[in-house]
């Protein structure tokens, strides 16, 4: 659990969820379309949480790339506004603010880095956050996979590779990932683990992102969890969930037309 204060969105206050972008110079549309939905939500917002795989790779804070620049400059324009912008690692972007406290990409944007989970407190309700590849737990491969690339060691070990260096790894990552995606989708979660996990947190619901499947799900007995869905502007996908005084409301952008 993160050892900041308890975000709370309260009386007269509007929190904005979305998460998978996958976002990168590689996708120049789908970055248009989520920055155009950002912007048409940014007036009317107090909060904002993205809620991991922002970006489609990320190989250190120090990652030169044109579509992270654009939006740290959107992120940094929002905390100006007096907006509070919170950002969660995903199983793409799990470097994310490696380069601690000063030199970190979400903290040069104002942004604030949560743990994976986080509880949040929206309207009197504490909710838990979490990307949702930490529950795929039927996946054994991957859960082999996220242990060792978040150990300490595996991360310490990669980032003192050059950049350049990284940059290949990660290309060749992705490459491998398309490979497997074809006739393999992306596992769901594992619904006894996220009621674990609300029970263990003491709350009724989650909100996540990672499995590309929006929407609703009832987990039985009063639990629920609300699944963001993915950004993909060839495919005319993207949404965001908007939680207001007046309850949580999935906003989906006219996407075709990047
Ligand atoms: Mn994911």
């Amino acid at each position: 659990m993160s050892r900041a204060a308890r975000l709370s969105v309260g009386a007269g206050e509007v929190a904005l969820f979305a998460s998978d972008m996958h976002l990168g110079d590689h996708d120049p549309n789908t970055a248009a379309q989520f920055f155009k939905a950002l912007d048409a939500q940014a007036s009317s917002i107090t909060h904002l949480f993205l809620l991991g795989d922002i970006f489609e790779a990320w190989v250190g804070d120090d990652q030169p790339d044109q579509v992270a620049a654009a939006l740290g400059e959107r992120l940094k324009g929002l905390v100006n506004q007096g907006v509070r912008v919170a950002l969660m690692r995903g199983n793409r972007d799990f470097l994310l603010g490696s380069d601690g406290p000063d030199l970190a990409w979400p903290e040069r944007c104002g942004a604030l880095l949560l743990d994976d989970p986080t509880l949040v407190e929206l309207f009197g309700e504490p909710v838990l956050l979490a990307h949702g590849d930490a529950w795929c737990t039927d996946d054994h491969a991957y859960q082999r996979f996220r242990t060792e690339v978040r150990s300490e060691g595996w991360q310490a070990r990669f980032l003192s590779r050059p950049l350049a260096e990284r940059l290949a790894i990660a290309r060749e990552m992705r490459t491998q990932s398309e490979r497997n995606k074809q006739g393999h989708d992306i596992g769901d979660v594992n619904e006894a683990a996220v009621r674990a996990a609300l029970i263990t947190a003491g709350v009724r619901r989650a909100i996540h992102g990672h499995t590309h499947r929006p929407g609703s799900y009832s987990l039985g007995e009063g639990l629920e969890r609300w699944v963001l869905p993915d950004w993909l502007a060839a495919s005319g996908r993207g949404g965001v969930l908007r939680v207001g005084a007046e309850g949580w409301e999935s906003v989906l952008p006219n996407l075709p037309a990047a």
